[in-house]
This record gives structure tokens, sequence and C-alpha cells, in this order.
């Protein structure tokens, strides 16, 4: 008997990948790279399987009438048009919490890497500069104040580190978290203007689109640093750039761009940037758990079982 047919509408990890070719026929980006092939296909797909960053239109999804599932390999999910997925009576997962661990370590290193000039100073001494004089003086991270813009599951795990750094915190977020005993602002504007390390860890999207802006890190001021771990969407990236060719803030660590993977050439060159391909989540452990999880959600969603991590936006839908 063949196997039922799931559509990836993305690159897999392998380990994702793997899993799925184990039950599943793999179809790998068949309806961009082989339209006429996917018009006989679409009708057959059970599945479809994307990364964080993949797009599932509702075009896509109006073309399959036995999927029963969108399982992402990723805790955002920005790129499926869920409200088309829940008219089309296929609901959406994702891979929350696993992940969370990996995304704060990285944001604490591009805090530590851009403060204290890490990438740089490796450079420094593999040019042979060493003997030539000390390095320029770095920025103390312990002590100073961090503010997050996203005060989600991720954003508690960056405050719950930075703490340990012996770092205020602040944050803002659509809704105030009183328990939490950080400092709430009701803008990301107002927020940056109280501290010295602006972190970004929102969903993308149209509600977070270039959050972001001139007026943001205007605020955030030439002794302050921004962080993007969230999507590139959410920063104004021409506004960035600007920003830090004219010393209006004082450096920017970047996990995250507008058009990956290309990263704007302004960038490249410049001395108080450290940038990094998406790999927030990028460990052995954790991609392993996501791919995991992601099939578990698969099988559960085409075999008729409870979903194990749908979206949010799903749960009116699956409780019915
Ligand atoms: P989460 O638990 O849903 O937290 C999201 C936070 O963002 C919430 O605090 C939410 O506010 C806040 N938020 C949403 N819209 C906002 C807006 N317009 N203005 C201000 N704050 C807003 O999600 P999570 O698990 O922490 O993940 C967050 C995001 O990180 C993901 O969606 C993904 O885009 C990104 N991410 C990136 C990587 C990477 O590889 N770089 C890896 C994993 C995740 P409320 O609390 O008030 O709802
Ligand atoms: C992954 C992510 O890099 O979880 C997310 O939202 O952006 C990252 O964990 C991505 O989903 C895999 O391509």
């Amino acid at each position: 008997m063949s196997k039922p047919d799931v559509l990836a509408v993305a690159k897999l990890h392998p380990f994702y990948q793997k899993a799925l070719e184990s039950i599943y026929t793999v179809h790998d980006r068949t309806h961009v790279t082989d339209p006429a092939a996917f018009a006989a296909l679409a009708p057959r797909i059970v599945g479809v399987a994307g990364t964080g960053e993949a797009s599932v239109p509702r075009s896509l999804l109006s073309q399959l009438p036995q999927a029963k599932v969108v399982s992402v390999f990723g805790v955002g999910y920005d790129g499926v048009d869920v409200p088309a997925a829940i008219e089309h009576g296929i609901p959406v997962t994702h891979t929350p919490d696993v992940l969370t661990d990996d995304v704060a370590d990285l944001a604490m290193g591009l805090v530590l890497s851009v403060g204290r000039t890490i990438p740089q100073a490796d450079k420094f001494v593999r040019a042979g500069q060493w003997p030539n004089g000390p390095i320029a003086l770095a920025r103390k991270v312990s002590g100073a104040r961090m503010g997050i813009v996203g005060m989600g599951r991720i954003g508690k795990a960056i405050a719950k580190r930075a703490s340990g750094f012996g770092m205020s915190i602040a944050y803002t977020a659509r809704t105030e978290k009183p328990d939490s005993g950080y400092r709430f602002f009701a803008s990301a504007a107002a927020l940056a203007a109280q501290v010295d390390f602006l972190v970004v860890i929102t969903p993308g999207g149209a509600g977070t689109h270039h959050l972001i802006n001139a007026e943001v890190l205007q605020a955030l001021g030439p002794r302050g640093f921004l962080i993007n771990v969230a999507r590139g969407s959410v920063v104004d990236e021409q506004a960035l750039i600007q920003a830090l060719q004219n010393g209006t803030i004082a450096g920017a660590g970047l996990d995250v761009f507008a058009n990956e993977p290309q990263v704007p050439e302004a960038l490249w060159s410049m001395g108080n940037v450290v940038l990094t391909p998406h790999m927030a989540s990028a460990t052995t452990e954790t991609r392993q758990a996501m791919a995991d999880l992601a099939f578990a959600n698969m099988q559960a969603g085409i075999s008729g079982q409870p979903l194990r991590t749908p979206v949010p936006e799903c749960m009116a839908m699956l409780s019915k």
C-alpha cells in the first residue's frame, strides 16, 4: 500500500524530514517546482509540513481538500494564513516550549557579544593586532538595564537569564504582567528610552510589522544596543541601518532579517554589529525535540488523534 502524501512547503530540517519519510511520501515544494504535477497531487495531500519561516497562503490551502493538519517545525507561524486554514477546517500546530531555552541562550549570547565585543576581539587576535596595542574598551553587561519587547515564553526565559547577570528588567507586550515583578511600559519607544539593551522577541506578522522603527531607535540612543531574535519583519531594517551608520544607537545583534537568507550588505562591514543566520534554536538537542513534536502533531492530525500543540487560534475549532 502506498504511503499517505504530505507536502513540505519549505526545506525541512533532516530530523523532521526523516521522521516524516518513515511513514509518509514527502513531496518537497512540488507546488513551487512543478505546478502541473502539483495540480494532480494536491487532492491527495493529507498534511502540510512547514518551518517557522514558511509561507502557507490561502491560495495553497484552498487546493488541499483532504488536508488534515499544517504542522510547523518552529514556534512562530506568521507565514501561515491561520484564518484561511480554520475556514478550510485545517488545524495548524507549532513547537512551543521545546526551543525556549535555546532562543533565550542565544539572545544572551548576542547581548554579551555586542556589549563585550567578543567577535571583534576574536578577529583582533587572529589578525595579529594584539601586540600593537590594547583592544578598545567594551560595554559592561552585568548590572545594565535590559528591555524586552515581548514577555511571552521566550521573553520570560531571557528575563530570568538577564536577572542572573544582575540586570534590571523592563518590558513591553500587548498586556501587562503584574505578577512578573518586572516594570511594564506601554510602548516600545517608552521602554527603549529607559534601557541599555533592547531585546525583541515577539511573533512576526502584521501585528508587529516595524514595531521597532526610527522613533524607537532614537529613544534607545547612542549608548543603546538592539538585539533581534524575533522576526526580521518586526524591525524597520532600513531605519536600523541608518541608526547604526549615524551613531543613533551603539550597535546591534541580529539573528533574523527582513529578506532571509539575504542580509543587507551595509551590515556586513559594520564593526558594531554581530550577525547570526537565524540559528537561535539550532542545537542538535532542540532541533531533535522540535522534529519529534512536529512529527507527533503531523501523525495525530492525519490519524484524527488529539493534537499535541495546536496554535492558540485553532483551539476553538478543535473543541467543537
Ligand atoms: P509567545 O509566548 O506567544 O510570546 C509572544 C510575546 O509577544 C507575548 O508576550 C505577546 O504579548 C508579545 N506580543 C505580541 N504582539 C505584540 C505587539 N504587537 N506588541 C508587543 N508585544 C507583542 O511566543 P514565544 O514562544 O515567546 O516566541 C516568540 C517569537 O519568537 C516567535 O513567534 C518567533 O517569531 C520568535 N522566534 C524566533 C526564533 C529564532 O530562531 N530566532 C526561534 C523561536 C522563536 P502578550 O503576552 O501580551 O500576548
Ligand atoms: C527555526 C523559528 O529556526 O521557532 C521559530 O519560530 O524561527 C526557529 O526556531 C525555524 O522554525 C526553523 O526553520
